[in-house]
Formats: C-alpha cells, sequence, structure tokens
C-alpha cells in the first residue's frame, strides 16, 4: 500500500503524519516537543530563552535532533515507514539557518550508526538561528524601505519588510557578524533545511515559504535581483526557489534505520501557512480559512494577483499553485478574552451576550492592544459611547468588528464562499454565527488541529503519488458542522462594514 509522510516542524514541536489515499486512512500525529523531549537544548518553548523580548533564536540542531527521535518514535508507534512512497514537510515560516561549506560534503555521508545531531555539529556558520517571533530588525526594514519604498516591496514579494521576514535578519547577520556571513555558503529556511538532511543534500526553497523572505520576485518567482543584492554575495548563498511540487530529491540511505526506504521521493518541503491551507481543505480559491487564537489569522487561496492592492497582510505561494494572502490580527483572543475579565463574564454568559443582543448596531475599531493588520497601537475607538451601551451590546459590538476588520481587509482577493474554521476560540458557536453571517457564507469546522502536518502529507501524494488536491481534500479534510449565514441579515451587514469602514478611514490616517 502506498503511504505518505507528512512532518510539521513548528515552534514548539515537530509532528509526524502518515496518509494513506488508497484505503483513506490517516495515523495519529506522533510527536516531539522540544521543551520537554529534549531538555538538553534548553528551549522549553521552541526557542532559546533570552533577556532581549524582541530577540528570539533558535538551535537548529535541536530540529535535527528532533527528526532523529522523531522517525523512532513513528517507528515505535508501529507505523508502516516502509510503505511510504514519498516524503515532504511544513516548517515555522521565515526562520533562517546559516550553514559553512562543510555542509554539502556532510550530508551525502551521514552515517546511519551516529545521530544527526552528532554529525551535524559543525556544519552552521551561525549557531543560533533566528525564528519568526524575532522582531529585532526595524533598523535593516527602514534601510529596506528607504532604498525601495513599501510599495514596491509589497507589489514585488507581497509583503512590506517585515522584522521576522528572512532579509531583514539576513541584513543585520551581515551587518553585526560580517565574518561570520563571510563563512556561510547557503543561507537556509527552516523548510528547506530539514529537507536537505532528508535528502542527503541542499535542497531547494518552495515558493510558497520563498515568498515569506521579502526576497522572492512574485511575478517571476525567482529571487528579486534587486533586493537580493542589497546584501554583497547573497545571491551565491541562496537555494534555487522552485514550485512547491518539485521532488528535491531521493531519500538518503541514513534514513534507512527507522524503515523507510532510502532512493523513495522527497518533496521540497512549505511553510507551515501554505501547508495549512492545504490541510485544512482551502487549496482551491473559494475557501478560506480562519483561525481564532490568541491572535486571530485569516488566509485563503487567492484569484489572482494581478488586481491586488497589496495593502495590508502577506502574500505566500499556494503550494497548490498560485498564490495565498495571510493577514495577522493581533487583537484576538486576547482582547476577546480581556473584556470578558472586564465585565466578569462566564464563557456561557459571553455567547450569551452575542447571542441576545442586536446584530449590526455598534462598530468598533477593536484593537484592545497594538494591533498589525493594520499597524496601529491599541486603543478602541466606535461609533458610539461605551457608557451607554450595555455590556453585552459591546461584547457584541466587539466581536462583530473583529470578523469586520477581516472581511474589510480580505478585500477582494479573498471572496470565499466558505470559510473553514479553526483555532480554540473556533469551539464558540456565537462567533461561528458570526463570521458566517458577516461573510455571507457558511462556517466548517473539522477535525483541523493537524492541518500543516496533514497538509505535507497530501502534497507528498500529490506530487509523489499523483493524487489530486480535490480527491485528497474529499477524503482527508472532512467537514464535521457547518453553520449557514442568516441570509436576512446580509443588508444590515453591508451598513455595518460600510460604518465600519467609515470609521476606519477617519480614524486611521
Ligand atoms: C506567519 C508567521 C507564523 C509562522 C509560525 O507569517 O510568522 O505563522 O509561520 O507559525
Amino acid at each position: 500500500m502506498a503511504c505518505y509522510l507528512g512532518i510539521d516542524a513548528g515552534t514548539q514541536s515537530m509532528k509526524g503524519v502518515l496518509i494513506d489515499p488508497e484505503r483513506n486512512l490517516v495515523s495519529a500525529p506522533v510527536a516531539v516537543h522540544f521543551g520537554k523531549d529534549l531538555p538538553q537544548y534548553r528551549s522549553p518553548d521552541g526557542f532559546l530563552p533570552g533577556d532581549d523580548p524582541v530577540v528570539r533564536h533558535a538551535d537548529p540542531v535541536m530540529w535535527a535532533a528532533a527528526l532523529d527521535m522523531l522517525l523512532a518514535g513513528m517507528q515505535a508507534a508501529g507505523l508502516p515507514l516502509d510503505e511510504v512512497e514519498g516524503i515532504s514537510g511544513s516548517g515555522q515560516q521565515h526562520g533562517t539557518v546559516y550553514l559553512n561549506e562543510d555542509f554539502s560534503g556532510v550530508l551525502p555521508e551521514l552515517s546511519p550508526h551516529k545521530t544527526l545531531a552528532g554529525q551535524l555539529e559543525k556544519v552552521f556558520s551561525r549557531k543560533t538561528s533566528p525564528i519568526w517571533m524575532d522582531v529585532s530588525t526595524g533598523r535593516e526594514c527602514r534601510i529596506l524601505r528607504e532604498k525601495f519604498g513599501s510599495d514596491f516591496l509589497r507589489h514585488m514579494t507581497g509583503s512590506d519588510a517585515t522584522e521576522r521576514f528572512s532579509m531583514p535578519q539576513i541584513m543585520k547577520f551581515a551587518a553585526e557578524e560580517p565574518e561570520k556571513y563571510r563563512r556561510t555558503a547557503v543561507i537556509h529556511l527552516v523548510s528547506s533545511f530539514l529537507c536537505s538532511l532528508l535528502t542527503g543534500a541542499s535542497a531547494p526553497i518552495d515558493t510558497g515559504d520563498g515568498a515569506g523572505m521579502n526576497l522572492l520576485d512574485l511575478h517571476t518567482l525567482s529571487w528579486s535581483a534587486e533586493i537580493v543584492d542589497t546584501v554583497p554575495g547573497l545571491a551565491e548563498k541562496l537555494p534555487a526557489c522552485v514550485p512547491s511540487d518539485t521532488v528535491a530529491g531521493r531519500l538518503s540511505g541514513y534514513f534507512g534505520k527507522y524503515g523507510l526506504r532510502p532512493g523513495i521521493p522527497v518533496t521540497v518541503w512549505s511553510g507551515d501557512n501554505p501547508c495549512s491551507l492545504i490541510g485544512c481543505g482551502g487549496y482551491a480559491p473559494g475557501s478560506a480559512v480562519i483561525s481564532l487564537g490568541t491572535s486571530d489569522t485569516f488566509f485563503g487561496s487567492m484569484r489572482d494577483i494581478s488586481s491586488e492592492k497589496f495593502a495590508y497582510g502577506h502574500i505566500f505561494g499556494n503550494p497548490a499553485g498560485g498564490f495565498m494572502k495571510l493577514l495577522c490580527f493581533a487583537n484576538g483572543s486576547l482582547t476577546r478574552e480581556a473584556i470578558r475579565a472586564k465585565y466578569g463574564f462566564s464563557r456561557e454568559d459571553f455567547e450569551n451576550a452575542i447571542k441576545n443582543s442586536v446584530p449590526c448596531r455598534y462598530q468598533m475599531l477593536p484593537f484592545l492592544f497594538p494591533e498589525s493588520t493594520p499597524p496601529v497601537s491599541g486603543g478602541i475607538t466606535g461609533n458610539f459611547e461605551e457608557s451607554k451601551i450595555s455590556p453585552a451590546e459591546f461584547i457584541r459590538a466587539l466581536t462583530e468588528s473583529q470578523m469586520l476588520t477581516m472581511r474589510y481587509h480580505a478585500g477582494y482577493s479573498i471572496s470565499p464562499e466558505r470559510i473553514r474554521m479553526t483555532g480554540g476560540a473556533s469551539a464558540s458557536r456565537q462567533l461561528r454565527q458570526l463570521a458566517a453571517d458577516t461573510f455571507q457564507v457558511p462556517v466548517e469546522t473539522g477535525n483541523f488541529s493537524e492541518a500543516p502536518a496533514l497538509g505535507a502529507a497530501m502534497r507528498a501524494a500529490n506530487s509523489c503519488g499523483n493524487c489530486s488536491f480535490a480527491g485528497l481534500t474529499e477524503k482527508f479534510c472532512a467537514v464535521t458542522q457547518r453553520i449557514e449565514p442568516e441570509t436576512s441579515a446580509a443588508a444590515a451587514y453591508e451598513r455595518a462594514l460600510e460604518n465600519f469602514g467609515i470609521l476606519m478611514k477617519n480614524n486611521l490616517r
């Protein structure tokens, strides 16, 4: 039987799932938690603790150790690794791994009698990797904006200069540690680094994750020469950028010890958001995903980028072809929970407050804390006086406006026909109904918690096993609940959206 392996290298853990498209089977995930299972790397939350809150680095050797531990764990769990016909993976986006010239020599010679971590110790030109939580590159972002302008950067790379993105991180490293930068032969993303370990050779970066670097020309899908040239020598240090269904290479003999068959194809890895898009069943334009967590995320496959206004948010490659847009809203559950605590409401009170208040009466800019979409410092502004409305009405206005800001910023490039909802707060029936009513489309939930690993396995099945994304989505991304929009409220939500737009224009100049 043909199985496909998907590996998700997340911030706090590495997980693996196997799928068998013919028999319609998906394995329970096996996980390695960096903090608990690899305490020797002293990274309780997946990164090295430090005093400076804007600096967040992780030890790349830990990721290699986790790969060994994960595959050993999957073998010990009795999963049929010998039936795997293709592998791919998903990596936390934006993080960079800096390797010296020994890397390409060590990889093909990996001995199965030793560990990956032990054999890779000397291949790093920089001991630690800045990850997506690192926002220490304000200076480099300013340099990029001064040189190119935000509009150019957005249009060319899909994002304004962004602190956590790879290019500002590389610029900072080159400026602060020029000697180590000089000794760097190749700069990988977390995704392409781990893919390289599997193939035993330096692997390409896929366009899905590559678009999260502030370096990829979205119009030619190759590195932007103008931007690359900002850092001398960078062009020679970047792996090639290739479509997401490219087979990067064949599985290295090293991994035979886990029961995998050396020589099976390994598809280029991608970023966790592009893989989640696939794993949530959102590969085709028409589906969008809302993840309600500490911050809320809205992402979806785009119809095309030619009409895109390139305002806020980020454009990444869609592994199924074309592009996806991702918007992060910092004021997600962070704000919902702060307001719930302020009024001393239980979760049930909170649900009832939304349910029993009149829809679309009040709108606000729901940014209690500093927001990234749009980038503003915190502060709630509404078209009402807070003292004149009840706590329940305030909660309705807040949660409704959180949905309105998603619809407003999603713009026309993503006009979903259905929304898949995931994340902790998607357990709220009322929040799901609010999303359905605001977008006037059905909201679907299912078991999408392992979406990045599942999406990676589906990508392997697509690229190595010729399975269509349509068929894979039907099999592996089943919907368990669907909420229909209240169509009689459509006009009221259109007016609410207009009012929200007026608030935005009047208050955010
Ligand atoms: C997206 C982002 C995060 C990381 C880690 O731009 O920074 O979602 O991919 O999950």
